[in-house]
C-alpha cells in the first residue's frame, strides 16, 4: 500500500519549476508513473575554439579496472577513482542494455549484442561521465530510510537519467558499427569487428536498429528538448563523418576544420548528453550550459589524444601508433601544427598519403615538428576548461556530490594521460 509523504517540496537545485517528491514505501509493489516537466531555457553553444588556462600532468590509467573500493567512511579529500564510484550502476546500465536489444530475429540479436557482451563494453567512458554528472547535479542513488521508506521521485529520476547513460551508448555503438563499414575495419575492441565477422549488411542494419531502439527510449522520457539534443548529436556524428571523408585541400589544412569535426565526431554526443541530464534535473540554463561545456571540452580533449595515440601508441615514441588515421589520408591535430612549422609538409599531404612514401615524409616532418606537444597541450586547456566548468557549478556541500564533481575532475586528467 502506498504511504505518500511530503509532496510538493520545491527543490533546492531545481527551484525553476514545482515537481512533488512521493515518498513510498519499499513494501509496495506498485510504481508511479508521475513526471514533471521541465522547461529549463537552452543556450547551446557549438563554439569550438576559444580557450585559455593552464595544463597539468598527472599520470594516471584512464579506467583501474581494479578491485572497487569503497568510499564508506572515506574522507572527502581521498582520491576517488571516477569508474569505481559508478561501477555498480555501470552494471545495472549493462544488463538494461543487453535487455533492450533482444529481437525475435536470431541473427539481428546476435549482431545487436555484440558489443553489449560482458568484456566487449569498451571503457565506458560516456555512461561513467553521464552517471558521475547526474549526481555533481545533486540527483543522487536514493538508499532506503531505516524504516525502508525509499524516496520515489528520486528513485524515478535516477533511472530516467540511467536512460540517458544507455541511450547515449546505443547512439554510440551504433556510430561505431557503421564507422567499421566504412573503414572496412577489421577489429574493434580487440576482437573481429562486426562487419569483418558477420558482414557490411548485417553491420549496417544492426547499427540502425540500436538506433531506432534508442529512439524509443528517448520517446518513453517525454521531453522534447532532450530529443532535439540527442537527435543534434546523432546528426552532427553523420555531419563529422562526412566532413571527414570529403575534404579540398584547404579545408584538410585547417585547424578550425579539423575542431569543428571533431565536435561532431566525438564530443557533441558526450556533451549534449550531459546537458540532457541538466534538463531532466530542471537545473537553470546556466548549469545546463556548464554540463555541456564540460562535456564539450572533456570531448575535444579525448579526441586530441587520441589523434596523438595514433602516431605514438602507448610509448612517447612517434611511429609506435597504428598510423590508421596518416595512412586512411586523415590529417589530425599534431600534423596541423607540424604544418604551421613547416609549410612544405602541406605539398607532401596533397601529393597523396595514400603512398607510403609520402607518409613517411609526413611522419620525418612531423618527428622534426612540436606537432605532438602542442597537441599534447591544446588537450590539456580543454581539459582545464572542462575542470573549471564543474568548478563553476552551484555550491553543495553533500558529500556524495562534491565526490562525483571530483571524479569528473579526475575524468579530466585521465583523459589527458591515458595511453590507450
Ligand atoms: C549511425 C549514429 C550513426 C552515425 C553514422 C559512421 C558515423 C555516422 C559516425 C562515426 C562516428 C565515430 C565512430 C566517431 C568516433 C568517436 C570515437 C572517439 C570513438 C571511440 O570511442 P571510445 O574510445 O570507444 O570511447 P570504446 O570502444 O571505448 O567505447
Amino acid at each position: 500500500m502506498f504511504i505518500y509523504r511530503g509532496i510538493c517540496r520545491i527543490s533546492k537545485t531545481a527551484a525553476n519549476y514545482n515537481r512533488c517528491r512521493w515518498l513510498y514505501s519499499s513494501a509496495s509493489h506498485q510504481q508511479l508513473s508521475h513526471y514533471s516537466r521541465f522547461t529549463s531555457p537552452i543556450s547551446t553553444s557549438h563554439e569550438v575554439l576559444g580557450c585559455r588556462v593552464n595544463n597539468f600532468l598527472i599520470s594516471r590509467p584512464f579506467s583501474s579496472g581494479g578491485p572497487q573500493p569503497s568510499y564508506e567512511g572515506s574522507s572527502i579529500n581521498d582520491p576517488v577513482d571516477p569508474f569505481s564510484l559508478v561501477a555498480d550502476e555501470l552494471s545495472i546500465v549493462a544488463n538494461r542494455l543487453r535487455a533492450m536489444v533482444v529481437t525475435q530475429v536470431p541473427k539481428l540479436a546476435s549482431a545487436a549484442e555484440y558489443f553489449f557482451k560482458m568484456g566487449v563494453e569498451g571503457k565506458r567512458f560516456r555512461p561513467t561521465v553521464i552517471l558521475l554528472m547526474a549526481t555533481a547535479l545533486n540527483v543522487k542513488i536514493s538508499k532506503p530510510t531505516s524504516e525502508g521508506v525509499v524516496d520515489m521521485f528520486s528513485t524515478e529520476l535516477r533511472t530516467r537519467l540511467q536512460s540517458i547513460a544507455e541511450i547515449t551508448e546505443m547512439i554510440h555503438v551504433a556510430s561505431l558499427l557503421h564507422d567499421d563499414v566504412l573503414d572496412d575495419a577489421d577489429t574493434r575492441r580487440g576482437i573481429g569487428s562486426l562487419n569483418f565477422v558477420m558482414g557490411n549488411k548485417i553491420s549496417v542494419l544492426a547499427g540502425d536498429f540500436l538506433l531506432s531502439r534508442a529512439c524509443i527510449t528517448l520517446a518513453s522520457l517525454k521531453n522534447t528538448e532532450v530529443v532535439s539534443l540527442l537527435a543534434t548529436a546523432v546528426e552532427h556524428l553523420v555531419t563529422g563523418e562526412t566532413m571527414q571523408m570529403s575534404t579540398s585541400s584547404e579545408q584538410r589544412s585547417s585547424m578550425d576544420y579539423y575542431l569543428q569535426k571533431t565536435y561532431y565526431k566525438t564530443a557533441s554526443l558526450i556533451s549534449n548528453s550531459c546537458k540532457s541530464i541538466a534538463l531532466l534535473t530542471g537545473q537553470t540554463a546556466e548549469v545546463a550550459t556548464l554540463a555541456y561545456e564540460y562535456g564539450k571540452n572533456l570531448g575535444l580533449a579525448f579526441q586530441l589524444i587520441d589523434d596523438v595515440l595514433d602516431f605514438t601508441g602507448t610509448s612517447t615514441s612517434l611511429g609506435k601508433g597504428s598510423l590508421s588515421d596518416i595512412r586512411h589520408g586523415i590529417v589530425t591535430a599534431p600534423m596541423l601544427y607540424a604544418m604551421e612549422e613547416f609549410p612544405e609538409l602541406r605539398t607532401v599531404v596533397d601529393k597523396g598519403l595514400d603512398n607510403p612514401e609520402n607518409v613517411d615524409l609526413a611522419l620525418e616532418y612531423l618527428g622534426k615538428s612540436h606537432g605532438i606537444q602542442r597537441t599534447r597541450e591544446l588537450a590539456a586547456k580543454h581539459a582545464s576548461l572542462a575542470s573549471a566548468a564543474i568548478e563553476s557549478l552551484p555550491e553543495n556541500d553533500d558529500e556524495d556530490v562534491q565526490r562525483s564533481r571530483r571524479a569528473l575532475i579526475e575524468l579530466t586528467h585521465r583523459v589527458i594521460n591515458r595511453t590507450k
